[in-house]
């Protein structure tokens, strides 16, 4: 069986959890500690282009008790799909994660996740608890899914591209040359 290989990003406002998740889902361990992490631009709200480039998915996170960073979650989205489409041209799939559920302080109502989540087309959305180990290889196991089919689909897609090419322009010296003088009005 062929093996694949997929870039899925992170983003989202700093302390929402994001350095977490991955040490969650990579090591199975949890941090109390905050360690800001360095390099990235997400103070501002964007990244580069670099950071984005041959994504085949994302998951944009917010902080359940921090409404701030939900109006962000937006902001993320958008930045993500102004600098970069899979290869077909279609958007990133790009999950939202509510992380932090296991806190009882709570700034941000389910029906308007749901809201967030239809209006800007994110593939889905969950709430995690990094901290608990809550969700996490679920949301990993959506994207997966999510990036697999699609990748059937673009490389379905390319094949029958060069079939239709295949098809579409035949390399005949004689019709194009028939073509032409057909054409030629001088
Ligand atoms: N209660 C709770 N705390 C969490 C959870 N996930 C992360 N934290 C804490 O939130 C803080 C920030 O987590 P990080 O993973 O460093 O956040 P980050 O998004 O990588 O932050 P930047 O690197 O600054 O962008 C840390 O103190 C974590 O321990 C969670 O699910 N629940
Ligand atoms: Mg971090």
């Amino acid at each position: 069986m062929a093996e694949l290989l997929f870039k899925v990003i992170i983003i989202g406002d700093p302390t929402v959890g994001k350095t977490s998740f991955v040490q969650r889902y990579v090591n199975d361990s949890y941090r109390r500690d905050y360690k800001m992490t360095i390099g990235g631009q997400e103070r501002f709200t964007s990244m580069t282009r670099v950071y984005y480039k041959d994504a085949h998915a994302c998951i944009v996170m917010f902080d359940l008790s921090q409404r701030a960073t939900f109006q962000s979650a937006v902001k993320w989205k958008k930045d993500l799909d102004t600098k970069c489409s899979l290869l077909d041209g279609s958007p990133v799939p790009c999950l939202l994660i509510a992380n932090k559920c296991d806190l009882s302080h709570r700034e941000v109502e389910q029906e308007e996740v749901e809201e967030v989540c239809r209006e800007h087309e994110f593939v889905g959305w969950t709430e995690t608890s990094v901290k608990e180990g809550l969700m996490i290889d679920e949301c990993m196991r959506f994207l997966i899914e999510e990036m697999v089919n699609k990748h059937a689909e673009i490389d379905g897609l390319s094949e029958s591209f060069t079939a239709r090419r295949g098809d579409g322009i035949r390399l005949n010296p004689d019709s194009q040359k028939s073509t032409a003088s057909g054409r030629c009005s001088c």
